[in-house]
């Protein structure tokens, strides 16, 4: 019986420990690892992967491995390498590894985000690029639908003037509509119950996307799962909306008037379709499942990044008052309440957009990004990389780096300003908050200027503070496939009633104190407009 066992066992073994395929040549320092779970008991169960990750660099240096299951992970923590892997030799490793709950979402790594190195992948990549093109300039310019949705959000704000408040619904509504606006040109009102069903199916799916076994032992997909069968139901919501939206808008499409992603999806497939001339490899890759992956990809990504560094950015505010002080005051000089801020206000708004920098270097969206996978064999540094590798890049690691980076933990935005404070610098390499390369995040200007504008709107017109209970956001976060703030109060204060229902600002700058003075007497210029002039 033992014996059988043992033999069981040992051909077990055999089958699934990693074969080294390439003999003498140097891999990277592993962690120890056992036959079936692999490096699993070796891994730090508790704290944060990202950090845990992060500390074993200390004893396995900058780049190392570890087994779970039959899958060899190569852990990347220097920007020198990360540059590599993402830049140097995209190529080798833009794939993506199959991850069965990613697997899920992604109708068989259909998409954008997801989707393994290949023609589907750069087709869609290239049409995702080209949308983002449509809103460069004219009436549909990215500023102007971000601000009009701001706008919306700031006068929601006001009638909560007073109150303390989770941001977390009207911020998902605004940067939801910028999205909508993207992919379909429409947008949600306060209130509408879509909104609701949106925001819960992304919870359910956020929640339970890296947070299951199966990802590690895919064979335990034939035992009843009840993380994964509620991943599957929020799938199953998230697809049937947008596929309801899309048949709807497929009616009242027209090729005269291409605006959105969804235009550009079904446009690309019309074309490849009317194009008889051979077998034409596009059609099959513009299928009805692969533009809702698509879609699917950018509406969700779109919508909780941008919503997370909005409240991470508001968290640090709260826990660094002067520093809300000191951007307020660049706001009132700069800018004053004669107009509301603009894209090119970024670089008059230095210490504004410093600290939004700092925010995303010191809680990055995605602290291991999304995985790759090496598409041939390859190297990075001096070591092998097998095909079929994952490669994780740990952005932490990169963003903490104690040679890179003065007192990595503590938020320090004017890091990121000259010694004058008055330009905004780059420190170090050693900071990829978008990624990089062909991989890099596609909604990254769409984000900055989210993240910005909305920040500059609201510091303008708005003090934002503690809630009565006092209460500091925590800012440990919540490593999901985004780097979430756990919930927070915010007591909104409308900034002391200025400028005033009188004020005329933005009539004409007087040109002497007398003129000031009469100014002050007739037109009812408040006094944070005078003090501009
Ligand atoms: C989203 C589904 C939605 O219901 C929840 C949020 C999801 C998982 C997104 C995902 C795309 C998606 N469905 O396909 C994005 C993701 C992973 C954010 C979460 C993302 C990302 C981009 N930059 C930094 C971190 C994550 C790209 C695809």
């Amino acid at each position: 019986m033992w014996e059988l066992l043992t033999l069981l066992l040992l051909t077990l073994a055999y089958f699934l420990w990693p074969k080294i395929r390439r003999p003498g040549a140097k891999y990277p320092k592993s962690l120890p690892a056992l036959p079936l779970v692999g490096s699993l008991p070796f891994l730090p169960r508790h704290g944060h992967l990202h950090t845990n990750l992060f500390k074993l660099q200390e004893k396995y240096g900058p780049i190392f491995s570890f087994r779970l299951g039959t899958k060899t992970t190569v852990v990347v923590g220097h920007h020198q390498l990360a540059r590599e892997v993402l830049i140097k030799k995209s190529k080798e490793f833009s794939g993506r590894p199959y991850v069965v709950t990613l697997d899920i979402l992604s109708n068989n790594q259909k998409g954008v985000a997801f989707a393994d190195y290949g023609p589907h992948w750069q087709l869609h990549r290239k049409l995702v690029q080209a949308t983002f093109a449509l809103f460069k300039d004219g009436n549909q310019r990215l500023e102007k639908i971000i601000c009009q949705e701001i706008s919306l959000l700031c006068d929601f704000l006001a009638t909560q003037n007073g109150k303390s408040i989770d941001l977390d619904y009207p911020v998902f509504l605004a940067v939801t509509n910028i999205i909508c606006m993207i992919c379909f040109n429409s947008s949600y009102k306060y209130g509408d119950h879509e909104v609701k069903v949106i925001q819960e199916y992304n919870k359910g799916i956020v929640d339970t996307l890296d947070n299951d076994l199966v990802n590690i032992f895919p064979w335990l997909t034939i035992f009843p799962n009840k993380t994964l069968k509620m991943m599957k139901n929020c799938v199953n919501i998230r697809n049937q909306l947008l596929d309801k939206i899309l048949q709807k808008y497929k009616e009242k499409f027209s090729s005269n008037s291409i605006t959105n992603l969804l235009d550009i999806l079904i446009q690309a497939k019309l074309n490849s379709d009317n194009n008889n001339s051979g077998p034409d490899q596009d059609s099959k890759l513009l299928s009805d499942k692969h533009i809702l992956s698509t879609v699917g990809d950018i509406f969700g990504a779109g919508v909780e990044t941008t919503t997370s560094v909005m409240k991470w950015t508001v968290a640090f505010l709260l826990h660094n008052p002067q520093l809300k002080k000191m951007i307020q005051e660049e706001i009132d000089q700069n800018i004053g309440f004669g107009h509301t801020p603009t894209v090119s206000d970024r670089n008059r708004l230095v210490l504004l957009e410093a600290t939004i920098r700092e925010v995303l270097r010191i809680r990055p969206v995605a602290p291991l990004l999304i995985p790759h996978k090496a598409t041939s064999d390859s190297s990075i540094g001096e070591f092998a990389i097998d095909k079929g590798t994952r490669v994780v890049i740990n952005l932490w690691a990169l963003h903490h780096n104690e040679k890179e980076w003065l007192q990595p933990d503590q938020f320090m935005p004017e890091r990121f300003l000259d010694p004058n404070r008055s330009q905004l610098i780059s420190p170090t390499l050693s900071y990829l908050p978008f990624g990089a390369g062909p991989r890099s995040c596609v909604g990254e200007i769409l984000a900055r200027q989210e993240v910005f504008l909305s920040m500059a709107w609201m510091l303008q017109r708005f003090d934002l503070e503690l809630p009565e209970d006092g209460q500091l956001p925590s800012l440990e976060g919540d490593p999901k496939v985004v780097f979430l703030i756990k919930p927070f109060k915010v007591k909104i204060k409308a900034q002391s009633a200025c400028p005033p229902p009188g004020c005329t600002s933005g009539l004409g700058i007087p040109s002497s104190p007398f003129l000031i003075y009469e100014a002050w007497i007739t037109l009812h210029l408040c006094c944070r407009c005078l003090r501009l002039w």
